[in-house]
């Protein structure tokens, strides 16, 4: 099905318009006449994870569209629907290059190969094994990720294994982590769809996750007494649909989240018998304490001293605290504006205390539910163990148990794993700007463009003394001008590998076609760099990356994760399976915590709830106090500076870019500010505007209007020629390590 000219202007108008809502349009009712076959996968953006169909003729992908059998019904926003030109660009990395005098020139695989595992063999005998490292993405396939977390971990006794979901969800998993004992939500898309009342914080649903959103839109019109509360210090698109939306005062969320919970017990909505039941309160030393502790502990928090830090009327924090409680089902989504944050482990506790206190958690409808960003954050690095202080299944290299288990597994002698964690991804990156770590390989991550406080870390990328070989598609990408050999990988569907979304859906993504020029799976190049660099091939038997799944299948097998049951087979036939999932006819489990739902629980548990990951099988009720964020405003810069996302683009813009629908509706980067701000600063729409920060300043376009809250100024950050991560902090949450990229202090003026 190829959509003509004619027909893709009448879909985008029709899409524009139902944006505004956040409701998408399908491609499903189009017609499959142009089309040779379809092949099954998953949309290569957002964490949503929407299933796709990919049609293909003549050998060359001429359509996507949505999966009718996955979650997404078939629905698509623009970003999903337009992935083709990405594919064709004449911008690919298509054959390896070396870096020769500055410049980076055409090179054989084996040139270039070698170069690399030299680089890394040299680093490794002069300074030993934690010289190396591997920086990775929430985009790369499960089979990737774990398949470079083993041959680094195990071939090369390194633990110098992070990736851009450090920058993304390391503060859920230290919430989920903390409050239940293992990490992923213990709730499912589904539960959008029996809710009465939507708690949505630090989250613009709309544009980042818009099929989900549709979700919540629809729930909302179908009945009216489903309410939604939106807490964002802006009013973007997902506020529009809000029964209340509180616009409160950037980094105060441990303030409200505290208040709400002191009004919930106050007017007796806490749910005694559940929490009396199955919860334990805890402070931050981790004393063991009481429910009157924790009413004490509030105390701090009354509506009237929250509203001081918040900004936001007692009343208004009682009512959405009463609509929270007294709703028969409360669902939770939160993203970013909680996560990117030094008290974002925090923060999550908080959002889950409320779901302990009210019993709103393994019913329908009632859960606290993190959304995952990327397509593969959960499934590939979180899941997989594809960080620095983890190995696969929720295991921890820090615990000689979980160590000698997986080395039992990985055919490994007794103790050889190295027991010290690696670099977090800043300490990483600062490393390599020290000279400390001496070769980097990177995979599926443009951290030149993304990384907080850029200067600082980019100035340790030219260092001639150090190593990046990047794995990367598009030679325009920003960090291409700091790599010394780039390879060129298989994009999405060019591939096969598993993808697994925010509800802990397992999805195959399948090869439609062949990758051009000299492209190769990532998987292909991995295994060849465990080979050059001399780690046993007994680490890497592999022939394909079905083997890989079904070795991960089984490091899996023993741990709560349990998705033995998830086959290549069965993925193959199915849109997408949710683990827990045993045994191949186990239909994937929704609801995780609960007797009866969760595999993990014995059907003649005494309890109805068991939190597993506990040992004592209750879940935490956190004491976690107001902090405020690292960088606040004061008389030298006093606004905000805030960075998020747009609909149309994708992080660092290196796809979305090459799409010209896409590319058209948001060319530049601008600046969000308040009409009332732009009106003192004599500020008019379009006028030049001069940003300051501590770090570095830049001029962007103004876009003046009541989105951003006075005092606080938003950009987008994918924009490429105008990179605002030079004026971000890099300033990290004590706990996840993940920065605050969502606050710092900026000075703004008329340019
Ligand atoms: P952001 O725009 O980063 O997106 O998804 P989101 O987190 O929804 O930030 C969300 C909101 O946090 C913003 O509206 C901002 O105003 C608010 N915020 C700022 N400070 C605070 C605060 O102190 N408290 C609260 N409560 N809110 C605050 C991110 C998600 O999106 C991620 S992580 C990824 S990796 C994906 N990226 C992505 C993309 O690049 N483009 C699009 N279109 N969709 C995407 N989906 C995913
Ligand atoms: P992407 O643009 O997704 O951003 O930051 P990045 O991961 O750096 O980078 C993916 C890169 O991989 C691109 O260069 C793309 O061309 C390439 N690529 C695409 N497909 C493939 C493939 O199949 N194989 C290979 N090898 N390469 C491929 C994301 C990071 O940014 C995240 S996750 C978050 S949540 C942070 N959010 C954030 C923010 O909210 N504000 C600010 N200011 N900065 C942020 N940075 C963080
Ligand atoms: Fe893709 Fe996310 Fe849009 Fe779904 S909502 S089509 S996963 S970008």
């Amino acid at each position: 099905m190829k959509i003509t000219r004619r027909e893709f202007i009448k879909c985008t108008a029709a899409s524009s318009a139902f944006m505004a809502i956040g409701v998408p349009f399908s491609f499903a009712a189009a017609k499959d006449k142009n089309v040779d076959h379809w092949v099954k996968g998953v949309c290569r953006f957002c964490g949503t994870g929407c299933g796709v169909m990919v049609g293909v003729k003549d050998k060359k992908v001429v359509t996507v569209k949505g999966d009718p059998n996955n979650h997404n019904a078939g629905f698509l926003c623009l970003k999903g629907a337009l992935m083709t030109p990405i594919i064709y660009s004449k911008d690919r990395v298509t054959e390896p290059l070396i870096r020769k005098n500055g410049k980076l020139v055409p090179a054989s695989w084996n040139e270039a190969m070698d170069l690399v595992a030299s680089k890394f063999k040299d680093a490794i005998k002069k300074d030993g094994p934690t010289a190396v490292g591997y920086y990775g993405s929430g985009q790369a396939l499960t089979e990737e990720t774990y398949l470079a977390s083993k041959i680094f971990k195990a071939g090369l006794n390194s633990n110098n294994v992070e990736g851009n979901p450090r920058l993304c969800m390391a503060s859920a998993v230290g919430g989920y982590v903390t409050t239940f004992g293992k990490d992923e939500p213990c709730g499912t898309y589904d539960d959008i769809d029996a809710a009465t009342c939507l708690f949505i914080i630090g989250s613009n649903t709309s544009e980042c996750h818009p099929i989900l959103f549709k979700r919540i839109a629809a729930r909302k019109q179908s009945d009216p007494n489903v309410k939604v509360i939106v807490v964002d210090p802006r009013k973007t698109n997902t506020a529009r649909i809000a029964d209340v939306h509180v616009a409160f005062k950037p980094g105060t969320d441990l303030a409200l989240l505290n208040s709400m919970a002191y009004v919930i017990i106050q007017e007796e909505l806490d749910n005694y018998r559940f929490h009396s039941k199955y919860v334990s309160f805890m402070d931050n030393k981790k004393n063991k304490l009481t429910f009157k502790d924790y009413q004490k502990f509030l105390e701090d928090y009354t509506p009237e001293k929250a509203e001081k830090i918040t900004g936001v009327p007692a009343a208004t924090i009682e009512k959405i605290a009463k609509i929270f409680a007294e709703s028969s089902a409360t669902t939770s989504l939160w993203c970013m504006g909680i996560n990117q944050r030094i008290r974002g482990v925090w923060a999550n506790n908080l959002i889950s205390n409320l779901h302990l206190l009210t019993g709103h958690i393994g019913k329908p409808g009632a859960t606290p539910f993190s959304l995952t960003g990327q397509p593969n954050a959960c499934g590939g690095v979180r899941d997989t163990g594809g960080l620095a202080h983890l190995l696969p299944a929720g295991r921890l290299i820090k615990k000689k148990s979980h160590r000698n288990e997986v080395e039992k597994l990985w055919g490994l002698p007794q103790d050889s794993l190295n027991p010290k964690p690696g670099y977090h991804t800043m300490a990483m990156w600062s490393a390599l700007a020290e000279g400390k770590l001496k070769a980097l390989l990177v995979l599926c991550t443009n951290p030149a463009h993304s990384l907080p406080n850029l200067n600082k870390y980019v100035n340790g990328m030219k260092r001639k003394d150090t190593f990046i070989a990047l794995i990367e598609l598009f030679k325009d990408a920003e960090t291409v001008k700091y790599a010394d050999v780039v390879l060129p990988p298989a994009y999405w569907c060019e591939r096969e590998g598993v993808y697994g979304c925010s509800e802990r859906r397992y999805a195959l993504v399948e090869k439609a076609i062949d990758p051009p020029g000299q492209c190769k799976p990532a998987v292909d190049i991995l295994i060849d760099f465990a080979k050059r660099v001399g780690v046993d091939p007994k680490l890497v038997p592999y022939k394909n990356s079905a083997d890989i799944w079904d070795e991960w299948r089984a490091v899996g097998r023993p741990t709560t994760y349990n998705f033995w049951g998830i086959t290549r087979e069965r993925l193959r036939k199915e849109s997408g399976i949710k683990w827990p999932c045993p045994t191949e006819d186990h239909p994937g489990t929704d609801i995780r915590y609960v007797r009866g739902k969760d595999p993990n629980i014995p059907k003649d548990h005494p309890n109805k709830y068991h939190f597993y990951g506990k040992p004592d099988g209750k879940a935490v009720i956190w004491f976690r106090p107001y902090k405020a964020a690292a960088e606040e405003p004061d008389a030298q810069y006093p606004f905000v500076l805030t960075t998020g996302r747009v609909i149309d683009h994708w992080h660092t813009g290196t796809m979305t870019m090459k799409v010209p629908e896409l590319r058209r509706s948001f060319p530049k980067a601008y600046v969000e500010v308040n009409k009332k701000d732009a009106k003192k600063m004599d500020i008019q729409n379009g006028d030049n505007v001069l940003l300051e920060t501590r770090r570095d300043k830049m001029v962007f376009q103004a876009r003046v209007s009541d989105v951003c809250r006075p005092g606080l100024v938003f950009v987008p950050w994918f924009d490429a020629n105008l990179l605002i991560n030079k004026l971000t902090y890099d300033a990290i949450d004590p706990g996840s390590k993940q920065p605050e990229f969502k606050i710092c202090a900026v000075k703004v003026s008329k340019a």
